[in-house]
């Protein structure tokens, strides 16, 4: 069989740098690949390159001495022009097979595989089945006419091959390969750090894909019909990391880890059960959540949600289907927060009905509900996602973008019909300073710090990371 390398390409110094303290997290769907296609007898190896934080060139040079006449790499939107500066030069210097997996690539097949001639092939959505076929077919010399989940040039064109339906069992998919990966480079510096200093971390995604359809999230189109791993299969996972790789800490990078809540339940209880030894933090939504799920969770080891609250105008947040009231988000925190869960919140500056006056509604919401830390990113529309094609078909869409203008933090090209892209990224600041810079928001901080003197560094980094100083 054949062998690839796979990469993660540098993030921190390339589009991110307005923040100076990142987070590295581990790539687990390059994992997932690695393991998936091990299974079929493919020799894998994995460069995170953001991990061992390699420059450019550096990572280059690595790909163009390693033995694999095959690479694969990820990318999301916001780095996709150094993604292909990446190709470019690998393939300056070599013969390589180079392919492209990801969000970014999912959506955006065609523009990428016109511009950037060095990449041979895009592997759409769920990667897995497409790039073990597609490895197949390199081996014995077979071009991937047909293949579906494809996209390739031919003869200044390009071809999109259907999509491939998704993985009905996901159960079936082999745990990620930890063990292609740097473990001790992966640490935490901001919101989800809870002071395992040292101690082993891991991301564990029990389901793929989402049952709603938010107007800026992708997250459907993507992965296609929501699917969950059963409560065994995610208990195998987690003794796994616990027992054998000394995991003391999990985030559930699920879009939703709560629902449905039957499985939810029986996998809090399994844990509690079994006096597994690790703390863990998840996505929730807000509906449905009672007094007694919180305990449970709390009980579970939960130390931490998060959660995508996004405006606090219900008006603004009907309209991005997000089928969520203000109510439930107030009661959510009341709960979480009774329990001693720590409460991260997610909003949304800028979108496509905010005012001047309705983010201050936001920013309003997010002090009253007195969260241990509120997030605003500054709205994007990235590819795949309703706001996406209604935004570029709209006379707002810039006639020129990059697309390292879409990190979601820093400059923008978006705007809206009440606001231009320089007052979203100043009513951004705006939001940040009004959030972090207030009276009750420092007490609570205190609070928090005299309870749990580690989280001052917690903060700490957390501040600088966002307020960039
Ligand atoms: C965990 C996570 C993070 C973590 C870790 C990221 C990481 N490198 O793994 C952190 C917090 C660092 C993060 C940061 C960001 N994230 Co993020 N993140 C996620 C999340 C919740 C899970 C990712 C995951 O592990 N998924 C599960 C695995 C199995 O899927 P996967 O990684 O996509 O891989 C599969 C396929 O994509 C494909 N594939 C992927 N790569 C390749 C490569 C090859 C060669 C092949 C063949 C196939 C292939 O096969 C894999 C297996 O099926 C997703 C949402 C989601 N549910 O996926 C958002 C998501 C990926 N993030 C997103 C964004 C926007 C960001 C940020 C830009 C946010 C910000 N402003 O900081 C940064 C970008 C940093 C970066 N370069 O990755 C968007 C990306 C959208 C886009 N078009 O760019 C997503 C989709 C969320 C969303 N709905 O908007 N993120
Ligand atoms: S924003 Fe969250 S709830 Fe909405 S579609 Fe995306 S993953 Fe699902």
């Amino acid at each position: 069989m054949e062998s690839i390398l796979l990469i993660n390409p540098p993030y921190n110094r390339e589009v991110y740098t307005e923040t100076k303290t990142l987070s590295v997290h581990p790539p687990v769907g390059l994992a997932y690949l690695a393991s998936f296609v091990q299974r079929y007898g493919v020799k894998v190896e994995i460069i995170d390159a953001n991990a061992l934080n390699y420059s450019r060139g550096e990572l280059v040079n690595r790909i163009v001495d390693h033995p694999s006449r095959i690479v694969g790499i990820t990318s999301v939107t916001a780095l996709i022009h150094s993604v292909c500066k990446i190709c470019d030069e690998v393939r300056a210097k070599s013969d390589k097979v180079i392919i492209l997996g990801g969000q970014h690539g999912t959506f955006k097949d065609k523009e990428i595989l016109e511009s950037c001639k060095s990449i041979d092939y895009i592997v759409r959505g769920e990667g897995e089945v497409t790039l073990l076929r597609l490895l197949h077919r390199l081996k014995i010399n077979k071009s991937a006419k047909g293949l579906m989940g494809v996209s390739y040039p031919d003869n200044n064109t390009v071809v999109s091959n259907p999509s491939r339906p998704p993985i009905k069992d996901i159960n079936k998919i082999p745990f990620p390969a930890w063990e292609l990966l740097p473990r001790s480079k992966y640490k935490l510096n901001g919101f989800l750090d809870i002071g395992f200093k040292g101690e082993q971390l891991a991301k564990l995604i029990s389901s793929r894909g989402c049952p709603n359809k938010c107007t800026f999230c992708a997250s459907a189109f993507f992965w296609g019909k929501v699917r969950f791993r059963n409560v065994d299969n995610i208990y195998e996972e987690i003794e796994y990391l616990t027992q054998k790789l000394h995991v003391r800490q999990i985030d559930f990078m699920d879009d939703c880890l709560t629902i449905p809540v039957s499985r939810f339940k029986d996998l809090c209880n399994r844990i509690i059960d079994n006096k597994l030894n690790f703390k863990w933090s998840c996505y929730s939504r807000v509906q449905n959540i009672t007094d007694e799920l919180v305990l449970l969770m709390k009980k579970a080891g939960c130390f931490q949600v998060l959660l995508g609250i996004e405006s606090g105008n219900q008006e603004i947040i009907d309209s991005l289907k997000k089928n969520i009231t203000l109510e439930q988000v107030t009661n959510a925190v009341k709960l979480f927060k009774k329990h001693g869960i720590d409460c991260l919140g997610f909003f949304m500056v800028g979108l496509p009905k905010d005012t001047k006056y309705t983010v201050h509604e936001t920013v309003n919401f997010a002090k009253k509900l007195n969260l241990d830390f509120p997030f605003f990113s500054v709205t994007t529309p990235l590819p795949g996602t309703e706001l996406y094609d209604s935004f570029m078909s709209s006379d707002l869409a810039p006639s020129n973008f990059e697309w390292d203008q879409f990190s979601t933090h820093g400059k923008t090209i978006y705007r809206t019909e009440n606001l231009s892209s320089e007052e979203i990224k100043k009513l951004y600041d705006y939001a940040i300073k009004k959030c972090y810079f207030n009276p009750t928001f420092i007490t609570n901080l205190l609070i928090n710090i005299l309870k749990n003197p580690y989280k001052l560094t917690r903060y700490w980094k957390l501040l600088r990371a966002f307020v960039n100083i």
